[in-house]
């Protein structure tokens, strides 16, 4: 597939005369800016905070800024892209044609689109990268062993100069499945030894290597639990191959009862990350990190903050987010997450009501997954291009805007014009909350199709065994997470825990997460909760016109194939958001048999 890097905020280098210093008392990665007598000029303490300041230089002088006296270095250590890419090629919940790594069971890439990726990654600051799925299936467990490790070794090389070293998803049961032992028990020596020379293998192939990541005990992968172990002894054993060479157990949280019955009214999802490893907090290995996905539920639209993050004072930690569109729109609806990962940043932790300890000492990586793939505009939809630089940006500083770092990609993107800018800017900062309101109400998540996650199935989930429920009846919606229900407000620190369980005091787009509530409730806005649904859903659509309008307005300031792209993915929305209302609202016309106040079309 042929690809454009005309129409990336990283394009061609503009020429411009670069002075570069050393100032050992910058901090690691950071870099310091100025412009005298028209010489620009990068000081840093080290190589990676060169590249970065360049690039930084790059985007004021494109953005056609003056001030160049900026000091700046990154507040989180690892920026990590995760790929969900399958060997075969084909990307799990990929929304952007195929894997740029992978064909067929191997590696397998266009070296130049590659190195391209590689430059772009770092003009964002990421400095980290997986290629390969954490649901390691097929030839990929295979990447650690001589079979794929010298192609993975020349991928890596690519990366290098951009200051991103590789991570590697392993699964579990490599002792067993790879090694041919009889056991993959963590406390096992035959086991620890395996790791152990599998470790040294890879690091002779790839000194530099960042370490392991690994989904254990989840959905179907091995892990400890199954052999009665602790996560701790899983990570553990892992970490200690690792720890010789500078590496790191990546170890996600995503731990939970995939098999759960329907009926069973007290297991609450939500409640698993923290429950299995709040208390192991002080055994991990210092170079064990545990991958945190930001809320309990699963990348939804609208989930509180994990109760876990911030909730271990001994033990390493990264929030995981989520890039690609998964339950945010698959690529086809706009969808602008940095105005969720701002609120992700700024809503209050486990332990404290303070932003800054998410991103302080207990955060020491923010990762997420990835939504590239080998289509011609990178993302699918070409405005989700956005989502990826502002992975970068909040990276780099958590307490970034999103309005700030969405004017910027839009002005190295598309140019600094006003008249676009502007519309445009508001298109991506209203866009999570237009899709939200034609999607799942006041936080009650899963009301969407089964498996493939795109539009919607009010009760596609219902009754399954993955733990996702809403209870809806002909009264009321909702599960009561306080301590008269499943007790899950009890893991977060009693300030949120008193917040959360007041119907008057949680915050009310997450009313339905934490409560069960009748649809006759009164909101803040004077509506009761049924009318809220209603009119959310007919205004989503409104919203989505709009977004139409807007977008073909602005068609003499946009270049031709991003102008087309767009409208046809915009019109796609716009079918996708009336399929939602009208499901929606049937749905709890039906089960209520309450009309609309304002008499609107509701099929029977
Ligand atoms: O949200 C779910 C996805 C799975 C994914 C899993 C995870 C990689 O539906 O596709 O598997 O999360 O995060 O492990």
């Amino acid at each position: 597939m042929p690809y454009r890097e005309d129409r990336l905020w990283l394009q061609t280098d503009a020429p411009y005369e670069l002075k570069c210093e050393t100032d050992l008392a910058l901090p690691p990665e950071g870099y310091r800016l100025s412009c005298i007598n028209g010489v620009y000029s990068v000081a840093s303490a080290d190589e990676a905070g060169k590249l970065y300041g360049s690039y930084a230089l790059r985007e004021k002088i494109l953005l056609g800024e003056t001030d160049f006296s900026v000091t700046s270095a990154p507040a989180v250590s690892e920026r990590i892209l995760n790929h969900w890419d399958n060997i075969t090629g084909v990307v799990e919940r990929g929304y952007s044609g195929a894997s740029l790594f992978f064909q067929n069971g191997n590696i397998s890439y266009d070296p130049e689109r590659i190195r391209f990726y590689a430059r772009l990654l770092a003009s964002v600051g990421i400095n980290r990268i997986c290629f390969n799925n954490v649901n390691v299936t097929g030839r990929s467990a295979k990447l650690i062993t001589g079979e794929l490790l010298p192609d993975l070794a020349a991928l890596a090389e690519i990366f290098r100069p951009y200051h991103i070293k590789i991570i590697v998803a392993v699964d579990f049961n490599s002792p067993v499945m790879l090694g041919g032992l009889p056991t993959s028990d963590p406390l096992d020596e035959g086991v620890a030894v395996w790791w152990r020379a599998a470790a040294d293998m890879v690091y002779a192939a790839i000194p530099d290597l960042a370490g392991f990541l690994v989904k254990a005990d989840s959905e179907f992968r091995a892990g400890p639990a199954a052999l009665g172990r602790t996560q701790a002894d899983g990570a553990n054993v892992i970490a200690r191959a690792l720890k010789p060479h500078g590496g790191k157990t990546y170890w996600r949280c995503f731990v939970y009862n995939c098999e759960q019955d329907w009926r069973d009214a007290q297991t609450d999802r939500p409640k698993a990350a923290y429950d299995h490893f709040q208390p192991l907090d002080g055994t991990f290995d210092g170079n064990v990190i545990l991958q945190i996905k930001y809320g309990p539920s699963d990348f939804q639209v609208r989930e509180p903050n994990s109760p876990l993050l911030g909730a271990m004072r001994n033990t390493a930690q990264a929030i995981e987010l989520q890039i690609t569109q998964e339950y945010t729109g698959q690529q086809i609806d706009l969808y602008a997450l940095a105005a969720q990962w701002e609120e992700i940043f700024t809503s209050p932790v486990s332990d404290t009501r303070q932003t800054r300890d998410l991103v302080g000492r207990e955060i020491i990586a923010v990762t997420a997954v990835a939504n590239t793939g080998r289509d011609e505009n990178w993302t699918g939809h070409t405005l989700a291009q956005a989502n990826l630089y502002a992975f970068g940006r909040f990276a780099w500083n958590p307490a970034e805007k999103a309005k700030d770092v969405l004017n910027d990609w839009i002005g190295l993107t598309f140019g600094t014009e006003p008249q676009l800018r502007e519309p445009l800017l508001n298109m991506l900062l209203t866009s999570r909350d237009v899709y939200e309101k034609y999607n799942a109400p006041l936080g009650v998540c899963w009301m969407v199709n089964i498996h493939h996650h795109y539009g919607p199935s009010p009760e596609g989930y219902e009754f399954m065994k993955w733990g996702t429920y809403h209870r809806a009846s002909r009264t009321s919606i909702g599960v009561d997470r306080t301590e008269k229900g499943t007790g899950y407000t009890a893991q977060y620190h009693p300030y949120l825990d008193k917040l959360y369980s007041d119907p008057a005091t949680c915050p009310e787009e997450m009313l339905l997460y934490f409560h069960r509530m009748p649809y006759d409730y009164i909101l803040k806005s004077g509506k009761t909760i049924l009318q809220h649904i209603y009119d959310t859903h007919f205004e989503g659509v409104e919203d989505v016109e709009n977004y139409i309008a807007t977008w073909i307005s602005m068609k003499p300031l946009l270049p031709d194939s991003a102008y087309q792209s767009v409208l046809e993915r915009l019109r796609r929305q716009l079918d996708n958001a009336k399929e939602w209302r009208d499901v929606i609202n049937t749905y709890f016309y039906r089960l209520t048999e309450i009309p609309d106040e304002k008499g609107r079309m509701i099929y029977p």
